[in-house]
């Protein structure tokens, strides 16, 4: 894969004694390096024209592979110096019980399953925040950002700009959470923890890398049994990314009709009259569906699914449901979710009102597991924020 070739061309980044670079101080360079790097496979196979073409595209990602060459590493923050304009708040998800202190921001696209990740876990932690929906045509909501895909992350309130740009879903989620579970660490602190490697690939153009983003920061020595619990989160984490994301553009748009009724959901769920003229809108809606149609056809190759793509689907669902059952609990995390049941819940949960989601639920058995997640998770909305209540009353 892509990530290890980047990692095996950077001996320096397996080194935890070389992480200094990356401003990982020896307490958390000691946690790390016991649970071992794991396998990262960052997620830079994205298609540019699933996003141009709307929100509900964002699922084609992955049709352009390139190769990359790491030009440039930056353990700064991922804030950009420029302005950002003021954009109008699609949604603004309130928790009057939230007691984090954080002003968030989420640049996003309703339906891209990077950004119903980083929904899950904030709804999950009763997080409050608004919603800023990106025009996927013209990204004009994000045009001040040199990172330029969704989510997108705002801190406000903090930092040297007034405020803190994340970028990446599982860095945001990453850094989120360690920062519920050690608020006293400021969040300035926390991003040099989360690098960002800059670098260009075959084509000339540059993308963005972050190693560690599917670590979750500890400051001290955590018992055997917790370090063993989080490394398999972060397997989950990255199979959720890897794996599963690119089972559903093939599924959903599987056929022409599929396709079409795909665009008519993430039309009606994305908001998209909102957000789009009704000609954009009507060019996204059917040379979308058309082209998702054809693209599905290409990542169904690319990712070596079965003729039948809905049983690669299936099979990804056993899978997972298959490890619940041998672990005998009811989420991946124990009794409650942890961020591995949250980022496949968010994954499929981008799809849900589609064909494929709902043959999903008949031909597995993921959906006791799925609607225990997301119960308990549009739940919190009106409860403290997790983790950080348990820390305070530790
Ligand atoms: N690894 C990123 C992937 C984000 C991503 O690929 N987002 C897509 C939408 S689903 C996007 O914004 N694509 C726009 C583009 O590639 O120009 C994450 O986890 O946040």
């Amino acid at each position: 894969m892509i990530s290890k070739r980047i990692f095996a061309s950077l001996p320096f980044l397996r080194n935890p004694s070389n992480w200094k670079v990356f401003g990982l101080n020896s307490q958390i360079k000691r946690n790390v390096s016991q649970s071992k790097i794991p396998k990262i496979s960052i997620n830079s196979k994205v298609s540019r024209i699933c996003a141009m073409m709307g929100g509900g595209l964002a699922l084609g990602y992955g049709v352009v592979y390139c190769s990359k060459k790491v030009i440039q590493s930056k353990s700064t923050l991922l804030a950009d110096s420029i302005e950002r304009p003021k954009f109008k708040i699609s949604r603004e998800i309130y928790n009057e019980a939230d007691q984090s202190g954080l002003k968030i921001t989420l640049y996003q696209y309703q339906t891209c399953p990077f950004c119903c990740k980083v929904r899950a876990f904030l709804d999950y932690h009763g997080l409050s925040y608004n919603v800023i929906e990106v025009n996927s045509v013209k990204q004009t909501q994000i045009k001040w950002s040199t990172y330029r895909k969704v989510p997108i992350v705002v801190l406000e309130g903090i930092g040297q700009n007034g405020y803190i740009q994340l970028n990446d879903s599982s860095v945001i989620i990453s850094l989120l959470s360690t920062h519920l579970r050690h608020p006293d660490v400021s969040i300035e602190k926390l991003v040099t923890y989360y690098p960002t490697l800059k670098s260009m690939n075959d084509k000339g153009k540059t993308v963005f890398e972050h190693p560690n983003k599917y670590f979750v920061m500890n400051f001290s020595d955590l018992p055997e049994e917790k370090m063993k619990a989080g490394k398999k989160e972060r397997i989950w984490r990255e199979w959720a990314d890897s794996v599963l994301v690119h089972m559903l553009s093939p599924n959903i748009y599987r056929t022409p009709i599929e396709a079409l009724q795909a665009f008519n959901h993430f039309d009606e769920v994305g908001n998209w009259e909102q957000n789009f003229s009704k000609f954009e809108r009507l060019v996204v809606i059917y040379v979308g569906a058309a082209a998702m149609f054809i693209i599905g056809k290409v990542l169904k190759r690319r990712y070596d699914l079965k003729d039948d793509v809905r049983l690669s689907l299936y099979e990804a669902c056993n899978h997972w449901t298959r490890e619940l059952k041998k672990q005998s609990t009811k989420f991946m995390g124990g009794n409650l979710p942890n961020l591995a049941d949250l980022a496949v819940y968010g994954v499929l949960s981008s799809i849900e009102g589609c064909k494929a989601f709902e043959d999903t639920l008949e031909n597995t058995d993921i959906s006791q597991w799925y609607y225990d997640t997301k119960n308990i998770a549009v739940n919190r909305t009106k409860c403290p924020t997790v983790g950080l209540l348990d820390k305070k009353h530790a």
